[in-house]
């Protein structure tokens, strides 16, 4: 008889009759796989999806709240959320309840949509009221035994509603009487790879690409489902697969098949697949003359793409486009306008309900206005040009992704035409994954933004989620921090970035510190002796990089190409607007570009009360002073300092408060496991050097410039300007072909 079985973790769990000689090999081989798990048990793969063992006493309390389980098994879907539950319940409370058919005891857990399971439908829930993805999860009487019922419209929208329901009890939240209700209006929840098909993740800090294109379709990688589990757990329903600066291959039949296997992973998920696509992408794979969108040739050209890709995949979501920006292809090559480019595509994709991404991440080498006012530029004559199923991508801020911008002035300018967010979420410009930057504050203060544009609380949140001006179709897109490291992410705190997003693109009115510390329940568990500084951390570290790389509303200092490290004096070529000096313009007088009404005008891009305030050198946030204004040295700031003290006094205290953080880490040993642990004290000791080097190259370079003294008790850089100006970096990640 077999004596040994495993619970839901793959334990060995053992009952107490003799055990059979030939069974012996078993056992073995069950602690052959327990300690292969433990060889990795925390080194970061399963993100906040751990589900580990909760204390028994609270394992105990929740245990009577899931005596049983009623979920089907009808639909992959179906299937996925049954085995969540299982994995979930089995690792959280030690054993998974038994799947059962009808309830018969207190403490059972329901879950379907009316549809797929007759018990849903008896409770009559208001789940149709719940929307596209939406889900509740309830305390319930049924068959006279109280339970819980977790329902949606759709089976994806039940997925999540388990994951919620699963994150309560990571948490350590009460259970007992729930009554919970959660809809979205942010239709497109995507995050966007640039993942070249070789592998090499552009601005990709966590090693190669997850995507195995050699070895798809026929082999798919496990991590595919735990992406697409990972994904869904925060509400994530669609990945762009490859780089915006895309290469034509991926439209071949050749990748089409091995992009029609991924979608076949993910789609139990609730996850489309989407892909970039390079413009010209008809004479490179098409073998046509032309790319113009008003060729029939070329229009034909991309219906059949589109018919072709839809026979393979007839869920698939539709194109990401980069045009006319950075060297890419675009219509402007023919003479035509982005709409007619973003509309031709959008023709193609229509009949099978695709969308166009068109991003308006654009500004020209040849256009000597203020990059700033580029997009804006190019884009706002063009509301109410384009067809329905095409969305402007436009990132938050003007520039690209800096520590701080204020919002990008396109949010709310063009009423017509839905505006999807793009962040970043991979740490470009903020240390890559060393630094220890959550970046919930940076999404949070762009979204909440007000644009003023249709009067007060037109807050950006409000414009991307199509609130303000009605739009069904809306989205946000993440840039992936994502690569083949263990880890996901290269760090374990990167991890919350990836969650931050997901969450804030679900409700973009979510506070960061609440995520925050969800976040770290989940991913450290719920040592209050932890939780509470690590949150704590986590909200100082976005206020903290502003302030050792570029206070007081600079921006783009950073190393040029690759973007490590400071560069603030660099002015070499190829363009103007890929240097520093173009952006901060500091000489021996003073510091800031003025884009006031008196200088580049950009403050005249956004709704009269903002442009009136940013206008303002009296009003202006200092957050913001030298993104709008062009300053003496000697400048007297609101606290009292020169301008020139003031911006010491940040860049000092940036370095003080990595410090802290560090400080903070190193009273934390013993509460976590040490593999973790060890990681992040090594990366914020690293974070701690490289904000020292931020502080001291930029200080030594302004100073250069400015040869006034620094203010009393403030040290001198550690080496002279020269030595920071010799520092090369041949082979950093994340950049280069
Ligand atoms: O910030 C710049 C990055 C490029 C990127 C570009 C973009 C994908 O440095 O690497 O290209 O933005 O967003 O298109």
């Amino acid at each position: 008889m077999l004596a040994i079985t495993a619970d839901a973790e793959g334990r060995a769990v053992r009952d107490r009759r003799p055990v059979p000689v030939g069974l012996v090999a078993a056992l073995l081989a069950l602690l052959a796989l327990f300690g292969a798990r433990l060889a990795h048990a925390e080194d970061g793969y399963e993100l906040w999806l751990r589900y580990h063992a909760l204390p028994a006493a609270q394992a105990a309390t929740y245990r009577d709240h899931a005596s049983q389980l009623l979920a089907g098994d009808a639909t992959p879907t179906q299937q996925a959320i049954r085995q969540e539950l299982l994995r979930g319940l089995g690792g959280l409370l030690g054993k998974a309840p038994p799947l059962e058919d009808t309830v018969t005891r207190d403490g059972a857990i329901v879950v379907g949509t009316p549809a797929s399971s007759p018990l849903v439908a008896r409770l009559k829930l208001d789940t149709a009221g719940l929307g596209h993805d939406g889900y509740l999860i309830r305390s319930v009487v049924i068959d006279g035994h109280p339970g819980t019922v977790i329902a949606g419209q759709d089976d994806v929208g039940v997925l999540y509603g388990v994951f919620h329901f699963l994150r309560l009890l990571q948490t350590e939240q009460p259970i007992a009487q729930l009554d919970l209700r959660q809809s979205t209006r942010m239709k497109l929840r995507l995050l966007d790879h640039w993942d070249n098909l070789d592998g090499h993740v552009e601005r990709g800090y966590a090693g190669a690409s997850i995507w195995d294109w050699q070895k798809l379709p026929d082999w798919l990688d496990p991590r595919y489902t735990d992406y697409a589990r990972t994904n869904a757990s925060i509400g994530i329903n669609g990945t762009v697969l490859n780089n915006v600066n895309a290469q034509p291959a991926i439209l071949t039949p050749l990748y089409l098949d091995k992009v029609k296997a991924l979608a076949g992973v993910f789609r139990p998920y609730g996850i489309r697949v989407y892909l970039s696509v390079r413009f010209s992408a008809p004479i490179e794979v098409g073998g046509l003359k032309t790319a113009d969108p008003l060729d029939p040739q070329v229009r034909r050209w991309w219906r059949d793409k589109a018919d072709e890709i839809y026979r393979l995949i007839p869920d698939f979501g539709g194109f990401l486009v980069k045009a006319n920006s950075e060297g890419q292809p675009g219509p402007q090559d023919y003479g035509r306008s982005h709409a007619d480019g973003a509309n031709m595509l959008a023709d193609a994709l229509a009949p099978h309900g695709g969308i166009v991404m068109w991003r308006a991440f654009v500004y020209s080498q040849t256009n000597v206005d203020d990059r700033a006012k580029q997009a804006y530029a190019e884009f706002k004559p063009l509301d109410g040009a384009f067809r329905d199923n095409v969305l402007l991508q436009v990132k938050n801020g003007p520039i690209d992704f800096q520590p701080r911008e204020p919002f990008n002035p396109l949010f709310g300018a063009m009423p017509r035409t839905p505006l999807m967010m793009e962040f970043q979420v991979t740490k470009e410009y903020l240390g890559f994954a060393t630094h220890l930057v959550y970046l919930g504050p940076l999404f949070e203060e762009t979204l909440a933004a007000d644009t003023m544009a249709r009067g007060k609380g037109s807050t950006v949140a409000k414009v991307v989620d199509g609130e303000l001006d009605g739009h069904a179709l809306t989205g946000m897109a993440g840039v992936a921090n994502i690569g083949a490291d263990r880890d996901w992410c290269g760090s374990d705190f990167d991890q919350a970035n990836w969650y931050a997003y997901g969450r804030l693109a679900w409700d973009p009115t979510l506070s960061s510190r609440a995520i925050a510390e969800e976040w770290t329940r989940m991913t450290f568990g719920n040592d209050e002796a932890f939780v509470k500084p690590v949150v704590d951390m986590m909200m100082l570290s976005r206020e903290a990089v502003v302030d050792y790389m570029t206070p007081l509303g600079l921006h783009h200092l950073m190393g040029h190409g690759h973007h490590y490290g400071p560069e603030p004096w660099d002015a070499s070529g190829p363009r103007a607007d890929w240097t520093p000096v173009y952006y901060h313009r500091a000489d021996k007088q003073g510091i800031g570009f003025d884009r006031s009404s008196t200088g580049s005008n950009a403050v005249a891009q956004y709704a009269p009360p903002v442009a009136a305030q940013f206008d303002d050198v009296r009003r202006v946030p200092d957050a913001y002073l030298l993104w709008f204004h062009h300053l003496p040295w000697t400048y007297r700031m609101r606290s009292g300092h020169t301008l020139w003290d003031e911006l010491v006094t940040h860049y000092t205290r940036g370095v003080d408060d990595v410090k802290k953080m560090r400080e903070t880490w190193g009273r934390l040993d013993g509460h976590i496991d040490a593999e973790r642990y060890r990681k992040a004290a090594v990366f914020l000791a690293i974070q701690q050097k490289e904000a020292q080097w931020w502080r001291d190259a930029s200080i030594a370079y302004f100073q250069s410039l400015n040869g006034l003294p620094l203010p009393a008790g403030y040290p001198a850089p550690e080496h002279p300007l020269a030595y920071y100006q010799a520092l090369r970096f041949p082979y950093v990640p994340g950049h280069g072909p």
